[in-house]
């Protein structure tokens, strides 16, 4: 199999997040030109998507975090639809209303979709559950139909993803309203003490066979807040117990083999707080190990 050609939407926005630095991650990207540089793959920046002008934070974000995900939407149906493969770079991880809504539109006169999460938190809050007003901690609610309309609407009005067809990998913090919601669900999370206890390898071979019993395809959203070598997590001033990064991207060799596999998103990329660029580097590997198919 060759190398595929891969295409990179930049979503430059932190609208969802309680420090908004994350906005500044693909741009930060997309102008490093030692980034991909070497990686045997073509890769191709898509327009970066910007949000709409305006100081917005909290739930007076929705309206425009909406808008945001629409536009990611329209971009993921078409990669689809042209069977392109595609890496969604945030942004803060708001932005996977919009992502996995496209995706989801896209296939769903063939079938369901899945998807692996892979987070330190729940990200399941709705508008009238959360505690922070941080809509980065409500997206996988709006993608299983729970929330703001604007949210769980945008390409249609079905839910995107069932909820017998997302996993949690990593998660070692939540919040009782957003956990009672997946409780109630029946949905799949593995946790970091499992993590820990059985190695990510072994839990990643069972999340892809969960995402993959009753679906097309799937995808995986990363939010670097899950992994060991992000310096920057959300509240916290240390990232310790998070899943290790060196295995972590050893396992997505399995999703790399899997035609199932169609594309990924990477969230919260902070480059104020990537001082030793340890962050940037492993998001390049995370990509070399979906997409590099062989070395030249
Ligand atoms: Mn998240």
């Amino acid at each position: 199999m060759d190398n595929p050609t891969v295409h990179l939407l930049g979503v430059a926005s932190g609208l969802g997040a309680n420090n908004q630095d994350c906005g500044q991650g693909p741009v930060v990207l997309e102008k490093d030109e030692q980034f991909l540089a070497g990686l045997p793959v073509h890769w191709v920046w898509e327009n970066m998507i910007y949000p709409p002008e305006g100081q917005y934070s909290r739930l007076a974000s929705l309206g425009p975090i909406a808008d945001i995900a629409h536009r990611v939407a329209y971009e993921v149906n078409d990669f689809v639809h042209n069977h392109q493969k595609f890496a969604v770079i945030g942004g803060d991880h708001s932005i996977a209303v919009g992502t996995w809504s496209g995706f989801s539109h896209a296939l769903r006169k063939e079938g369901a979709v899945g998807l692996i999460w892979v987070d330190a938190y729940l990200d399941s809050h709705t508008p009238s559950t959360t505690e922070s007003g941080n809509v980065h901690g409500m997206p996988a609610a709006h993608l299983l139909g729970y929330g703001a309309t604007a949210l769980c609407s945008v390409l249609d009005a079905e839910p995107k993803i069932r909820p017998e067809n997302i996993c949690y990998i990593g998660v070692r913090t939540y919040e009782k309203g957003e956990h009672e919601l997946l409780k109630r669900l029946n949905v799949k999370i593995f946790y970091m003490e499992e993590v820990q206890q059985r190695g990510i390898q072994a839990v990643m071979q069972d999340a892809i066979a969960h995402v993959s019993k009753n679906t097309v395809a799937y995808g995986i959203s990363i939010d670097l807040d899950g992994l060991d070598s992000n310096p920057a997590p959300r509240e916290a001033d240390s990232n310790k117990g998070g899943i290790n990064s060196k295995e972590f991207i050893e396992s997505l060799a399995l999703l790399k083999q899997d035609s199932k596999m169609l594309g990924v998103e990477i969230v919260e990329f902070n480059p104020k707080a990537d001082k030793d660029s340890k962050t940037k580097k492993t998001i390049r590997e995370i990509l070399k190990a979906l997409f590099v198919v062989k070395a030249k």
